[in-house]
């Protein structure tokens, strides 16, 4: 976040969290944080980066809560790729939801099937497990390398949407069984006005385009508005979001939240959450002892969203 918004936001954490700290979990790499409010507690699916990795070579996925955004609950690895039949490898990033009652876990991993990404979604009757592969099956997998991600709101008419990508974005709208889709995947027209930059086939090399969806989307509606936030600008990534009167489009531009900084990672993935009456920015550094680009963990500032409900900059 840019220097003035982190000054408020240190300001805020110092007053609201006094024993907030970052990264919020210092005893394993956590990547790629998605925060998810259930009751009076907020879950964090994450990653898990290994050590000394010098790759993204994941094999698990991990889960944290927390009554008061200061202690953080571990609740072990209820996911892994061994839950899934059709996947061998890149544990990335994931989100889960709930609907009903049930709570879905969209995953992203190498697929056996086809070599390559493919989106995946387990289940469970609790937001700590034990998660099962809800359809012995990828949801979408298509030998692309695209397919990574996956990022799922429910709006207020009940429409679930998964998005997805890098570095295309694609969505669809998902079924109420939260297992299939309605419709066909689309693909979003990335243009200078709705992402500041055209589809990456479109770039031309002098160019120096404002911004550039790369990966990492997190969608959320608020107030009859949707929002997209992405990494952005290839690596170093920073993050940047688009907003949309609706997840169909048409997207506008909105500038950076998090402009690069030195994060000691050169990916960056965010997870937006309200809880408790405060509104909380998750994505992840390379800062905690001996990790890295390769060695991720989930930190988490808290910020106030602008009238207009734009994030501050
Ligand atoms: O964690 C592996 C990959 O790195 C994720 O899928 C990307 O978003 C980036 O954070």
């Amino acid at each position: 976040m840019k220097k003035k918004l982190m000054t408020m936001v240190i300001l805020a954490m110092t007053l609201a969290t006094a024993d907030a700290q970052n990264p919020i979990v210092q005893t394993w790499y956590t990547s790629d944080p998605a925060p998810m409010v259930c009751g009076d507690k907020i879950y964090v699916y994450t990653g898990h980066d290994e050590d000394n990795a010098d790759f993204f070579w994941m094999y698990e996925w991990r889960v944290y809560s927390s009554s008061d955004m200061v202690n953080w609950t571990d609740h072990g690895s209820p996911l892994s790729l061994r839950s899934f039949s059709w996947a061998d490898d890149r544990a990335w990033a994931a989100q889960t939801i709930e609907r009903n009652g049930k709570y879905y876990w969209y995953v992203c991993a190498h697929s056996k099937l086809t070599n390559g990404m493919a989106i995946g979604v387990a289940v469970a009757d609790s937001p700590t497990g034990p998660f099962h592969d809800a359809l012995g099956k990828p949801l979408l997998d298509n030998g692309s390398w695209d397919n990574i991600d996956p990022t799922v709101f429910i709006d207020e008419g009940g429409q679930a949407w998964l998005f997805w990508g890098n570095p295309t974005i694609n969505y669809a709208k998902l079924n109420s069984d939260m297992l299939s889709f309605d419709g066909e995947v689309k693909q979003v027209n990335q243009t200078i006005e709705g992402f500041g930059a055209p589809n990456v086939k479109e770039r031309q090399k002098d160019v120096k385009y404002k911004d550039n969806y790369t990966e990492g989307p997190w969608i959320l509606k608020r107030n009859s508005l949707c929002y997209l936030l992405y990494a952005a600008g290839g690596v170093p990534e920073h993050i940047a979001y688009s907003t949309a009167p609706s997840f169909e489009g048409p997207w506008t531009y909105r500038g950076e939240i998090m402009p690069l900084e030195d994060t000691k990672s050169f990916t960056n993935h965010c997870g937006v959450a309200d809880f408790k009456g405060h509104s909380y920015f998750f994505y992840h550094t390379g800062k905690l002892p001996g990790g890295g680009g390769f060695g991720r963990s989930a930190a988490v500032e808290e910020f106030t969203y602008n009238p207009d409900g734009t994030f501050p900059l």
